[in-house]
């Protein structure tokens, strides 16, 4: 009989909710039984083990850290399921040295992930944080760096065409926009107009209005995009990052953003989570900052659990588990 251990609590960095019926989901989806810590120190003080354990392994801040105590003291620990689509925070713990499987929850933020990239692009399009600031101050104003747009004929460039990005490319298709995805392996994708490998990287973000990054973040890819390659895109387009902050070289990114390199960012994650306030980006009017934050939503949580109980069941069953990472 498999146990399920929990440990999550709501909060930074990490502000999507569990519920007790998400709790009785699990319990329903397995033999054994299912205990709920809100930290590591409150599983390790009630001496608690699992053939299983359900946490975030997506990304670390001060306040949150991988529960490496516990899946070092843990005897029967079997199998990870991390709730993100990065799992950079567990591989890089001592956790990814232990012989133990980790799973994802691969596709299931592609929805939100992809409605933020949207209001990211409608927003440099229709000029909304300009009005926004004139609304505050009272302001009817036309005055905008530059002229209100259009999707329509825009080019989208989609640097790690995956789950997340064969979303994006659907609702960018819908808004007539052109969709140009660049991809280790090249294959037909629906939705995307051209795939491009990414040894092509540096000349397909200079065809970008937009260009958005998605690449999960490993040993590869830390700093993959520098001022090379900020260099390379058009000077008005926008780049967009929802990925993990080290993906991109943030002070690169910063002198492209100052010295007019490019016309604008929209950037979800950051070198340092919290942005320190110090950072220069908080005060560019050109930059939209969202708080690591395009994927919660209300239905978040309903779909990663199911994703967890689909494993859970094969699981018992001794079938292969889906979304692998390790
Ligand atoms: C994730 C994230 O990895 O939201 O899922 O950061």
């Amino acid at each position: 009989m498999a146990d399920v251990v929990i440990i999550f609590k709501t909060g930074n960095p990490v502000p999507m909710i569990l519920t007790q019926e998400h709790q009785k989901q699990i319990e329903n989806s397995i033999s054994g039984k299912v205990f709920w810590y809100g930290t590591e120190e409150e599983a390790l003080k009630d001496n608690a083990d699992g053939e299983v354990l359900f946490l975030w392994g997506g990304n670390e801040t001060d306040t949150y850290k991988m529960p490496a105590a516990y899946c070092r003291s843990s005897k029967k620990l079997k199998w990870i399921y991390s709730f993100s689509a990065g799992v950079d925070a567990l591989l890089a713990s001592e956790i990814a040295q232990l012989p133990i499987a980790v799973t994802n929850a691969k596709g299931v933020m592609a929805k939100t992930m992809a409605v933020t990239t949207m209001g990211y692009i409608i927003s440099f399009l229709r000029h909304f944080p300009e009005m926004h600031d004139a609304q505050i101050r009272h302001e009817w104003s036309h005055r905008f760096n530059g002229p209100p747009m259009e999707p329509e004929g825009k080019t989208l460039v989609i640097i790690g065409a995956g789950a997340i990005g064969g979303e994006v490319a659907r609702l960018a298709s819908a808004l007539g926009m052109h969709v140009i995805g660049v991809k280790r392996k090249v294959c037909e994708l629906p939705f995307y107009d051209e795939v491009y490998p990414d040894t092509k990287m540096k000349d397909v973000m200079g065809k970008g209005d937009f260009v958005l990054v998605l690449t999960p973040l490993t040993e590869e890819t830390y700093h993959l995009i520098d001022l090379e390659k900020l260099k390379a895109m058009k000077k008005d387009a926008i780049f967009m990052n929802i990925s993990r902050g080290k993906v991109v070289n943030e002070k690169d990114l910063i002198t492209a953003l100052q010295e007019g390199i490019i016309k604008g960012a929209a950037l979800d994650c950051f070198e340092t989570e919290p942005l320190p306030p110090d950072s220069p980006l908080w005060d560019m009017k050109n930059v939209i900052i969202t708080p690591h934050f395009s994927a919660p939503s209300e239905k978040f949580m309903d779909r990663a659990v199911d994703v967890f109980c689909e494993n859970l069941r094969r699981y018992e069953r001794g079938q292969g588990l889906i979304n692998v990472v390790k």
